[in-house]
């Protein structure tokens, strides 16, 4: 136990995400500064640590002079276990702002491409496709700089649908996961995709591909099936001698962190501050990257119905809303920038006064106690997604409400409205059952309030991160054993 086949070293899990969990910044000196984010996969991953020992690729996301990559190559792996890779400007704006965020992203979220885009041009650029191949090469390249017999390899995502065929043309006998963090569409949808068939194959070269729920697992299934006419079952798809495994790993929250900050001196302080703000009014909360799946808009013009059916709540309600701005190159994040500034002027000078604006956009990130603490006074959280492949935001509020029991209101097209059935579900684009639900949520009695969050609680701090990720990787550990079982014989 714990020696590889080779006997030198343990085996170790490589972790291929786009981005590395760190952000590269040159200060004025021009020396190059790395701060550790904290984000989702950080955390789930230190879930895994005490199981076995994990490395991780990926994109610096900036670019990086040739003269300057070894030294920071060094830096990364010494410092934090981090293997880079490097990709000029113009690759990845046209990787990443073009394939991944402009074709693959709104097409998974079933918004398919435009007949045309703002510039006439057709939409699907082929140039786009080459960069993300490209980029998909680089990927593999780095991995093969720091795989050793016997590692385990876990790629995330819809950025590197290619690379786990591109790992298994160098290394025949690696043993590959994959993890999708977006849905998987119907294959009516998927359909659409030019390259439809060339991403479904990159990642067949998986060993094991997981989603969140079982209907996008069933997605992509049946996709495999009408797309390339493969046999598939429950369990999986062959293709080419080649049996992928799917299974369903419904990711989560690492829930300790937000209830050891909720006991902190600084959070309660901004507790006790925002009450007094609000005081004498009921807070809605919205927490959103601004992206359109997040459906803010949906959310807006619901809470304008809510002020103009329930005039009862002019001045005794407002929606808090932070929109953090995310992929600010690609130009249908542009128009929702300014849809919902505008909105937000538009509402607030209808039903505001000079003491009262009935919404507040942040359109900034706020740090982690502001969040904190937002969660914790607001008496709704409303998630509002028009697709969305899970919703932690949706988590986090419940785990803040231990106390106070507050509402969540739950777009049903969250694959977090799977297992959250005590949320008050919608259609986000029935405006007015929205509004309603705004309404019906501000207005549960707090026995039903304490039942429902008593539910919501136990399915979240029980299906956390770290379940999610030690899942992932004792089934992708089964699965390398039969394999070599089979070898065997
Ligand atoms: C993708 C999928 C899937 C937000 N604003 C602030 C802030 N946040 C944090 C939240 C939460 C995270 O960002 C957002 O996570 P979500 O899951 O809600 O959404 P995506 O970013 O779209 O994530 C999604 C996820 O991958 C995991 O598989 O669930 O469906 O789309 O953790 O807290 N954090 C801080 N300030 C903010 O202003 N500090």
């Amino acid at each position: 136990e714990g020696l590889s086949q080779h006997g030198a070293t343990s085996p170790r899990l490589i972790v291929v995400s786009n981005r590395l969990p760190v952000t590269v910044r040159k200060d004025e000196s021009g020396e190059w500064n790395f701060r550790v984010s904290s984000g989702g996969l950080v955390s789930a991953l230190a879930g895994v640590k005490n199981k076995i020992p994990f490395v991780w690729v990926g994109w610096t996301g900036v670019e990086v002079a040739t003269s300057e990559q070894d030294e920071m190559s060094r830096r990364f792996q010494e410092e934090m276990n981090c293997y880079p890779v490097y990709l000029s400007a113009a690759d990845a704006n046209l990787y990443y702002n073009g394939f991944c965020n402009e074709v693959l992203w709104p097409l998974f979220h079933y918004v398919p491409l435009p007949i045309v885009s703002s510039d006439g041009e057709r939409k699907f650029d082929f140039k786009y496709w080459d960069a993300y191949s490209k980029a998909n090469h680089r990927f593999a390249e780095a991995v093969m700089q720091v795989y050793e017999p016997g590692d385990l390899v876990w790629v995330q995502d819809y950025h590197l649908m290619l690379l786990p065929s591109l790992l298994r043309k160098r290394i025949r006998d690696v043993t590959i996961g994959f993890f999708l963090h977006t849905p998987f569409p119907s294959s009516e949808v998927y359909r659409i995709l030019p390259v439809r068939s060339k991403v479904l194959q990159g990642v067949l070269a998986a060993d094991l591909i997981g989603f969140h729920t079982y209907d996008y697992a069933r997605h992509f299934l049946s996709v495999c099936t009408r797309i390339l006419g493969l046999d598939a079952s429950p369990k999986g798809v062959t293709y080419k001698d080649h049996f992928a495994n799917v299974g369903i790993f419904p990711i989560g929250i690492d829930p300790n962190a937000w209830i050891k900050a909720l006991r902190s001196p600084s959070v309660k302080e901004r507790i006790l501050e925002l009450e007094e703000k609000f005081r004498g009014k009921k807070v809605l909360l919205g927490v959103d990257r601004l992206d359109y799946i997040k459906g803010v808009p949906h959310k807006l013009m619901a809470f304008r119905n809510l002020l103009s059916n329930h005039p009862e709540w002019k001045e005794r309600v407002v929606l808090v809303q932070i929109g953090v701005p995310s992929r600010t190159e690609v130009d249908e994040y542009k128009k929702l920038i300014s849809q919902t500034n505008e909105l937000v002027g538009r509402i607030n000078a209808q039903y505001g006064s000079v003491e009262y604006a009935p919404i507040v956009f942040i359109n900034q990130s706020v740090n982690f106690d502001d969040l904190c603490a937002l969660y914790t006074v607001a008496d709704v959280a409303v998630v509002t997604s028009i697709r969305d492949g899970m919703n932690l935001v949706s988590y986090e509020y419940v785990v803040c409400q231990q106390e106070r029991h507050g509402v969540l209101v739950l777009s049903e097209f969250a694959g977090s409205a799977q297992s959250l059935s005590s949320a008050i579900r919608v259609n986000p684009w029935n405006t007015e059952e929205l509004a309603n639900a705004m309404h019906e949520a501000l207005t549960v009695p707090e026995r039903e309030r304490a039942l429902k969050h008593w539910k919501l609680y136990h399915y979240v701090t029980k299906h956390t991160a770290a379940f999610w990720a030690r899942s992932f990787v004792s089934e992708l550990q089964q699965i390398e054993r039969l394999m070599k079982m089979q070898d065997v014989h």
